[in-house]
């Protein structure tokens, strides 16, 4: 029916690998409030944070990544041992952070991939939550 193409034709849109706001954050034409940046990956405050420390952890994805379309946007589903290096990273990042933010004895990471999970950014992101007890199971 038509709902179910509308919903269908939304989420092929929303995974493109068309480039997203992300790519304006890493490129500094839109302001974010960053708390660790290296050569290969960005972690910034989200806007709308989930709790007392919420920041993401993205991919810049310089040195020809970008190439790669819809693997640069969503890289934990397209992976494969290419990104090894790269899915490290972000993963090491993610430890800094908390660090940084004074969580590192208790917080969470999460990555959202696919609109069955609530994805909203086709980018791949490291959602890192602390600063509060952590429920389970997640929402
Ligand atoms: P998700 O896992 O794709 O749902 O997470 C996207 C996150 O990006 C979400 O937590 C948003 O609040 C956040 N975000 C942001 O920090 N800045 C933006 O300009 C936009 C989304 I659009």
């Amino acid at each position: 029916n038509n709902e179910q193409a509308a919903a269908k034709a939304a989420a092929v849109n929303a995974d493109s690998g068309a480039p997203t706001i992300f790519d304006k954050i890493i490129n500094k034409e839109i302001p974010s409030s960053i708390v660790y940046e290296d050569e290969k990956v960005l972690a910034f405050r989200d806007i709308s944070p989930q709790a007392p420390v919420h920041v993401l952890v993205i991919p810049k994805f310089r040195d020809g990544l970008t190439e790669l379309g819809k693997v640069a946007n969503h890289l934990v589903l397209y992976a494969d041992a290419r990104h090894g290096e790269i899915l490290g990273q972000l993963l090491y990042a993610a430890k800094i952070v908390a660090e940084k933010e004074g969580i590192a004895d208790g917080f969470r990471v999460v990555i959202n991939s696919g609109a069955s999970a609530c994805q909203s950014v086709y980018h791949l992101h490291l959602h890192v939550l602390g600063g509060r007890q952590m429920n389970w199971p997640p929402g």
